[in-house]
């Protein structure tokens, strides 16, 4: 049975890529609602509607366990998906892994940059301090960082002025820890590093993401064992020539991509 994993384009990439490199033996199907893009500027209702669709598909699909590899889709619409799932599947997200491990290991002022509909939520915040209420967190919107990274932006000079002005701001002064509150963004980690040299830890997000994913399919006896023929399946709901582009720059050039609107 493959484990189900989406976003709203290629930002779960960063986390699927993760799940093949820490859990090689597992199968997934990834969708990417390329369609709907970006989920950052829409409105709750109408990301609760496009994500509970992905989740009776992936459900359909026979899916063992769902990970919402979107930081906004969790922020507005996890109530909803666990509503849908109702116990019969794990559901993993992509915040509460990393709120509860940056409130019990790392003891500093954390900053968190994320799409508007994420910031808006304050779900960040909120999971953090449930855990350790002695934690700084400040929030900011970094709503160009997202289409940068769709067009292919990496390492362009477009890409490193909006990461410049964004990082700059008086709101992440005094922070001493960055999370990455968007799955697109690790595709940026080298220039926001490099932004802040060894002054400020940027954290890997899927990596701490696929940890709680391993410890729910071990706790549930839903880890694979079998060696043979693991496969990996992208679906998008738009089939777009920047979801192709870094899709095969992340996977290689011979993953098959289907069409499947929802
Ligand atoms: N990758 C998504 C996230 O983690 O929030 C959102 C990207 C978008 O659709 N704006």
């Amino acid at each position: 049975q493959p484990i189900g994993i989406f976003d709203s384009g290629v930002g779960g990439l960063t986390v699927a890529r993760e799940l093949k490199r820490m859990l090689p033996l597992e199968n997934f199907i990834y969708y990417g609602d390329t369609k709907h893009l970006p989920y950052g500027d829409k409105s709750p209702q109408a990301i609760v509607g496009y994500v509970t669709k992905i989740t009776d598909f992936l459900l359909s699909q026979n899916c063992k366990a769902i990970v919402i590899a979107c930081n906004t889709a969790t922020a507005n619409a996890l109530k909803e998906v666990l509503e849908l799932v109702q116990g019969r599947v794990p559901v993993i997200d992509v915040i509460s892994p990393v709120a509860e491990k940056v409130a019990f290991e790392i003891h500093t002022n954390v900053g968190v940059i994320a799409t508007k509909a994420t910031v808006c939520s304050g779900l960040y915040k909120k999971s953090i301090r449930k855990h350790n209420k002695f934690i700084k967190v400040d929030e900011l919107a970094t709503p160009l960082l997202v289409p940068a990274i769709e067009e292919g932006f990496k390492n362009h000079p477009i890409t490193h002025s909006i990461i410049y002005n964004y990082l700059s701001s008086p709101k992440l002064k005094n922070i001493e820890t960055l999370i990455l509150g968007c799955t697109h963004y690790p595709l940026l980690i080298e220039e926001i590093r490099h932004f802040y040299g060894n002054r400020v830890r940027v954290i890997d997000s899927p990596r701490i993401v696929i940890s709680a994913l391993k410890t729910e399919l071990e706790q549930h006896n839903l880890l694979n064992t079998e060696t043979k023929g693991t496969y990996h399946k992208f679906y998008v709901s738009d089939l777009t020539r920047n979801f192709e582009k870094i899709s095969k720059k992340i996977f290689g050039n011979s993953i098959p991509l289907e069409l499947h609107p929802l």
